[in-house]
């Protein structure tokens, strides 16, 4: 007999099914037994009686939870359960039996310490929620994809293992290679602009290393980027399309993951743009009474735009240079870079490039960088290099804000942060 998935049970009705799932419940009533399981469709309650075999009904006495079971049974209506039907077993077999006790309770009704889920993930992705949360990202993943697609650009792969820094400062991996000395990529940075200055349009999910001290919700030593680089194309053009991104990821989750949207309370709404000089913002933040530097957001504001703009993503541009890294394009006194705010979090970072090899040279001077060590870089534009323009968009950042999640480590499976190497 075929596997029947437990979303399809509806169109059973009345039939004999075999399911596979781990079980989430025992009910021992000794006459009449009950057991809830899922699989990755849903769950469902099923019942052992006198009519199920008996080796089968002993059996249910000794399950243990989270055990991965196999069930023969007829789906019978039962409109007093929260399902409408249930499964009246046949027979019940156990593929998998789970040791007790349970390092940690998967089920809805505990509340366990992230450390601690995250020490136990493996268990902790039994839970619904946990695994909504992923399916979530799946689906966040997909969209990214499926918007670079329409808009035309092609997926591209680029290197982790660097020999140089690619963005400037201090903040990297060091790892051996060979007899050489190497880097862990902290940015594909300088790759997506080599790529974008021969195909045009280009993407990729890209993921980072980033030595950080700092242990905060919002950072992590390991993260993922939805990265994008545009060629002919200015600060403007690709804040536009990165509104664009944002607003079909949230409406592609909203459309397909209701079930999972429900199982996390969350409601989702599409956001607005909303476009302010890093001046105007300067201002906003004077009247607020809000502290922030020449050159940089601090974290009050951010938090405050997310407060006084919420459902917006707000794009801080004209930004001044100094508070920029050397390959983002000098404009006047400030800068063709830029950084998306929503919710009161950074989630992008982006602008037009310096594609103009003596400039990319002052540039890189300013930041007092070494012109030896970015050779193969700045040659890179010397030989027919547009105008181009891009953006890095945090993948868990993202989820953790469409989620409302309070800490970044919930929208990553197995997070790399200043304490944690494993799972
Ligand atoms: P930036 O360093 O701002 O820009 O990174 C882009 C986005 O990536 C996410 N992010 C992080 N998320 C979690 N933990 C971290 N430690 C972390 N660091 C970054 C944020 C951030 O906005 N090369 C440029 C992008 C570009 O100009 O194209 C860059 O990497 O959401």
């Amino acid at each position: 007999m075929e596997r029947t998935l437990i979303k399809d049970l509806k169109e059973n009705i009345g039939k004999e099914v075999l399911l596979k799932g781990w079980v989430s419940e025992i009910r021992d009533l000794s006459k009449v037994k009950f057991v809830i399981f899922q699989d990755r469709t849903g769950d469902i309650q099923s019942v052992a009686n006198k009519t199920t075999e008996e080796a089968s009904f002993n059996l249910i006495s000794d399950l243990t939870k989270e055990s991965v079971v196999e069930v023969i049974g007829t789906v019978k209506e039962h409109p007093e359960s929260k399902w409408g039907f249930e499964v009246l077993i046949k027979s019940i077999s156990v593929i998998a039996a789970a040791e007790t006790p349970l390092p940690i309770d998967p089920s809805e009704k505990s509340q366990t310490h992230i450390d601690k889920r995250i020490d136990y993930r493996f268990l902790d992705l039994h839970s619904k929620r946990t695994q909504s949360i992923f399916r979530v990202q799946s689906t966040i993943l997909q969209g990214f994809r499926e918007f670079m697609y329409r808009e035309g650009a092609m997926e591209v792969a680029l290197p982790s293992i660097i020999g140089a820094s690619s963005e400037g400062g201090t903040d990297l991996f060091q790892i051996s290679y060979f007899e050489k000395h190497a880097l862990l990529s902290q940015s594909c940075q300088l790759y997506k602009q080599m790529l974008a200055c021969s195909m045009e349009k280009i993407f990729t999910v890209f993921t980072v290393w980033r030595a950080e001290k700092h242990n905060t919700v919002r950072h992590l030593n390991e993260s993922r980027q939805f990265d994008y680089e545009e060629a002919f194309a200015d600060d403007k053009k690709v804040m536009e399309v990165l509104g664009r991104c944002v607003q079909f990821i949230v409406k592609t989750v909203a459309e397909d993951r209701k079930k999972d949207l429900e199982t996390l309370g969350v409601t989702l709404k599409v956001p607005e743009t909303k476009y302010m000089t890093f001046e105007e913002i300067k201002q906003l933040m004077a009247t607020e009474k809000v502290e922030m530097s020449e050159h940089d957001l601090s974290g009050e504001a951010e938090k405050k735009l997310g407060e006084l703009y919420p459902d917006t993503v707000v794009f801080v541009h004209e930004w001044p240079i100094d508070g920029k890294p050397f390959y983002i394009m000098p404009s006047g006194k400030n800068s063709k870079g830029f950084d998306a705010i929503w919710q009161g979090m950074e989630i992008t970072s982006g602008g037009q490039r310096v594609h103009d090899p003596v400039l990319l040279q002052e540039r890189l001077q300013a930041h007092n960088l070494e012109l030896d060590v970015f050779k193969d870089y700045i040659d890179s534009f010397r030989y027919g290099a547009p105008p181009h323009a891009g953006w890095g968009l945090g993948l868990e950042r993202l989820t953790m804000l469409m989620l409302g999640l309070d800490n970044i480590r919930e929208a990553v499976l197995f997070p790399r942060d200043r304490d944690r190497l494993t799972p």
